[in-house]
């Protein structure tokens, strides 16, 4: 099909200009700290902080003190000296180890009861002096505050009388970089992997800290290094000293890093005859290299496993079941504290015929199976990353296991980085679900934070859109997703909206009519995105293996299910999936009332008709219009959606 069209509708390519010299080119993403625009501001801010009083001496301490250094200098033009006692306009960063000790002790109490990396942001007098102090439990949790505090100058808000108190909801907020070792990246769309593998251990990319910053800047305390497709070789005593030089790069900012790992490492690398799971001599080999991983990364997070699933080997190769695969690597790791982040994203095709269904009904038999250091690890919709599903059933149906969730951060169907779609209402759109799994008000998000279940650990992953490009994210507005991402794992309850409010200001400008302008646009880029390509439920029709443009007609000798026709199902009757009780019945892996919902054509919601139904191609919607009427109408009005945003741009 000719795709001419495709490259009408996209903002892309007109952002992409030469630049002057010297002018910005995105590197700074959103910790620019630009001059505050506003000049009586701009005054109130200059005389509210003198100096800093950094007391702690690790490394984060460093890192943090030269972060409000800089980011004073940038945000007020003022150099602020560091200084031992706090004096007028002092800003005082503190944990219970800082001497001498200026907070009241009632503050040691409290924060001690917080989640790791939690602070406290407030003012308050010591001596006689008004200051600005930023306390926490640990360096990590100041240098949060510190961003925190930056973030508040850089979007203007007031900062005289603060009194605030911040809590991660999510243990781990985790960036997955399916990063190859030859420094390609799966998915990837900003250039090649930021990890230099050739010149590591040796050489450490200045880079590596930038990345850092950015990431604790928004909370991100954990990075996959490489790709879910592993190769095994990253197991390789030679790989793994690579990894520890990054991992000392990032552990200033509070980073952790974790590993893909092959399951048929031990064979794979020729050390075994085989990777079963239940030959003790396997499992020996998986101790032995935890304690080798351990010996040079001795805060290393653990392991993320893509098993039985694309070609990668897992335990059923071997007769044995998922659980049985992931709780030997997790023994491995536990001796340790790390854990295992084990996919859900499997779809043999003999266990369903309907793909959406299989993931369901492989793990949910096994919930209660795994060891306490093992989290399942399940995609955001049941299918693959779409730019609109029905959110997976696996959310509050395994309430005996961790689940994290994964989100796609890099726009592998949404455009890749050449289209305008700010993530932050498809993600919402997902933690804002009701699984009703313990009645109404169990959202999606309670089952990610452990909140549901009362689990004790908690993660959120992002497969990443950073690269190489000098941009990072191979587009400005790409940046605003990796923004996002790491502000909804902190808090999944913020609201989409302020948080592109605040990517924006922090990014283009404070000035309202930008900020309303960019705003609006990136709140509508989804929605639109999702009517030019795919709406009213429509789903994975995307071209073979790029998936970037629409291709309805796309059929792909390889597999049924990786083909568009199986999942538009176009005949002469209609458009769309049958999964009501007369079709797959995928609506029964969903706890009740949304079977009924989803099984009834006019009460399940028209932006997932076709994901539940096979809709006949004059059947009346709730405009007045026939479907076929309709689809072609959403399609147009994505593209004028889009046109729209350009003009406003
Ligand atoms: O969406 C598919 C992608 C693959 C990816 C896979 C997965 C890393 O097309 O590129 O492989 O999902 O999530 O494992």
């Amino acid at each position: 099909m000719s795709k001419w069209w495709w490259s009408l509708p996209v903002l892309g390519l007109s952002l992409l200009s030469p630049l002057p010299a010297g002018a910005e080119d995105g590197y700074k993403l959103w910790l620019r700290y630009a001059r505050v625009e506003d000049p009586v501001l701009l005054k109130a801010y200059q005389a509210a902080f003198s100096s800093i009083v950094v007391q702690g001496k690790t490394e984060t301490d460093q890192v943090l003190l030269k972060e409000l250094q800089q980011g004073f200098r940038g945000l007020l033009g003022k150099s602020l000296p560091n200084s031992d006692q706090p004096q007028e306009g002092s800003l005082l960063v503190e944990t219970p180890q800082s001497s001498p000790h200026f907070f009241p002790p009632q503050w040691d109490r409290e924060l001690q009861g917080m989640a790791e990396g939690s602070y406290v942001i407030r003012s308050i007098e010591v001596n006689g002096h008004h200051v600005t102090a930023i306390a926490s439990e640990s360096p990590v949790g100041c240098l949060y505050g510190a961003f925190h505090l930056l973030r508040l100058l850089g979007t203007q808000q007031p900062v005289d009388n603060l009194d605030l108190s911040e809590s991660p909801k999510v243990k781990r907020r985790v960036l997955d970089h399916w990063d190859n070792l030859d420094g390609t990246i799966e998915r990837g769309y900003a250039g090649k992997s930021l990890w230099k593998w050739q010149e590591l251990p040796g050489q450490v990319d200045d880079r590596i800290r930038d990345y850092g910053r950015a990431c604790a800047s928004i909370g991100i305390n954990g990075a996959v290094l490489n790709n879910v497709n592993a190769n095994p070789q990253i197991l390789t005593s030679a790989y793994l000293a690579k990894a520890a030089a990054l991992a000392g790069a990032l552990r200033p900012y509070g980073m952790k890093v974790y590993l893909s790992a092959n399951f048929g490492t031990p064979k794979a690398l020729k050390d075994l005859p085989t990777a079963d799971p239940l030959d003790p001599a396997v499992a020996a080999w998986w101790k032995a290299k935890a304690d080798e991983i351990y010996k040079l990364i001795p805060d290393f997070g653990g392991f993320l496993v893509k098993a039985n699933s694309e070609g990668q080997p897992g335990p059923n190769d071997y007769g044995r079941s998922h659980d049985q695969g992931a709780n030997m690597l997790a023994r491995a790791l536990a001796p340790h504290g790390g854990i295992v982040m084990w996919r859900a994203f499997v779809y043999q095709d003999s266990v369903d015929k309907d793909r959406i269904k299989r993931a369901y009904k492989e793990f949910t038999p096994l919930d209660g199976k795994f060891d306490p250091n093992v989290f399942i690890q399940v995609k955001n919709g049941p299918l693959d990353f779409q730019p609109r599903e029905r959110f997976s059933p696996l959310f509050g149906a395994m309430p005996r296991t961790p689940l994290a969730a994964e989100l796609q951060v890099t726009q592998e169907y949404l455009g890749h980085s050449t289209h305008l779609v700010y993530l932050g209402t498809l993600w919402k759109e997902f933690l804002d679900s009701d699984t009703y799994a313990k009645g109404k008000g169990s959202q999606v998000e309670k089952v990610v934070t452990g909140e549901l279940d009362g689990q004790k650990d908690s993660l959120i992953a992002g497969v990443a859109n950073t690269g190489d490009d000098r941009n990072w994210c191979g587009h400005p507005f790409a940046a605003a997703n990796w923004y996002a991402f790491g502000r909804l794992a902190w808090d999944p309850s913020l609201a989409s909206e302020d948080i592109a409010g605040e990517w924006t200001r922090l990014t283009w400008s404070n000035d309202a009519e930008a900020v309303t302008s960019i705003v609006s646009m990136m709140m509508a880029s989804r929605e639109a995105y999702v009517d030019y390509t795919c709406p009213l439920g429509l789903n994975g029709v995307f071209e073979k293996d790029l998936h970037y443009a629409p291709d309805p007609g796309m059929v792909d000798p390889r597999r049924e299910d990786w083909s568009a026709a199986y999942y538009s199902r176009a005949d002469t009757e209609g458009l769309g999936f049958d999964r009501t009780r007369k079709g797959s019945d995928a609506v029964d892996q969903y706890h009740k009332p949304l079977p009924d919902e989803f099984n009834s054509l006019s009460k399940c919601p028209e932006k997932f008709l076709l994901w539940f139904h096979h809709v006949p191609w004059d059947q009346k919607m709730k405009s007045g219009n026939s479907f076929w009427v309709e689809l072609c109408g959403r399609y147009s009005q994505g593209v004028r959606e889009a046109g729209q945003q350009k003009d406003q741009w």
